[in-house]
């Protein structure tokens, strides 16, 4: 399978550091976006510490065996951040989201925990492959909250999962096929909270993936891009 990636991270208007990372390896078929949290920079270091993990997996074309290398490594991640944040004077959280893809052999795999988001586009629709981790996401499959307010709700910043949160991490994961001309979108909220699914649908259609990743880029910052944005858009090329 060939891959064409195009990736954008960015301040975003309000914050001054970019505790997102990303990670891109079309020569192994995978690709992670992570979005730090923690403040004083801890955030930088949890996130740049899922990448590190990522870029140490061995090639497969496999992506269920690199997802199965992946998860490993995410736990060790998780495990290390746990014990950096003990070493602190004041115990807090040393944490950081994380989605991932891999790709490979006709077929995808993404994993995730947190609020990190993957969609996939095919033939002119959009799916979100992931389901965040999040407060306001338990609330609406509880039939507690109407998905249309869940953006607005005042918790909607509650993650519910992330490397470094707590000491058994559970990394969900879910694949099928990929098909030639398929394009995943992984992203931190920074994103995904200042545009919707149908305006990330109008970016994909028909337009080259460094287009559609500027003219998604320009929509958050023209809308005042509270938080760091970052997102990696891989396409299946064709033979
Ligand atoms: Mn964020």
């Amino acid at each position: 399978m060939g891959f064409e990636c195009v990736v954008r991270t960015h301040v975003g208007l309000r914050r001054k550091l970019n505790e997102d990372s990303f990670a891109s390896y079309p020569d192994k078929g995978i690709w992670v976006v992570a979005d730090g949290m923690g403040g004083h920079e801890a955030g930088e270091v949890a996130s740049a510490k899922v990448v590190e993990a990522i870029s140490g997996l061995s090639p497969s074309p496999d992506p269920e065996a690199l997802t199965g290398q992946a998860v490993a490594a995410l736990k060790e991640a998780n495990s290390f951040l746990i014990d950096l944040a003990h070493q602190g004077m004041e115990p807090r959280t040393i944490g950081s989201t994380v989605v991932g893809l891999a790709l490979g052999g006709g077929q995808y795999r993404c994993f995730w925990a947190g609020d990190s988001r993957a969609y996939r586009y095919r033939d002119g629709t959009i799916v979100q492959i992931t389901r965040d981790h999040s407060l306001v996401q338990d609330l609406v499959a509880a039939g507690m909250l109407d998905p249309n307010d869940a953006e607005k709700h005042p918790n909607s910043n509650v993650i519910t999962r992330a490397v470094g949160a707590s000491e058994d991490l559970h990394v969900d994961t879910k694949g099928g096929v990929a098909f030639p001309g398929d394009i995943f979108l992984l992203a931190s909220d920074g994103l995904t909270r200042m545009v919707t699914q149908v305006e990330i649908l109008a970016a994909l259609y028909s337009k080259p993936l460094d287009q559609a990743a500027d003219s998604l880029l320009e929509m958050v910052l023209a809308r005042g891009a509270p938080d760091n944005v970052t997102m990696v858009i891989v396409r299946v090329k064709s033979g």
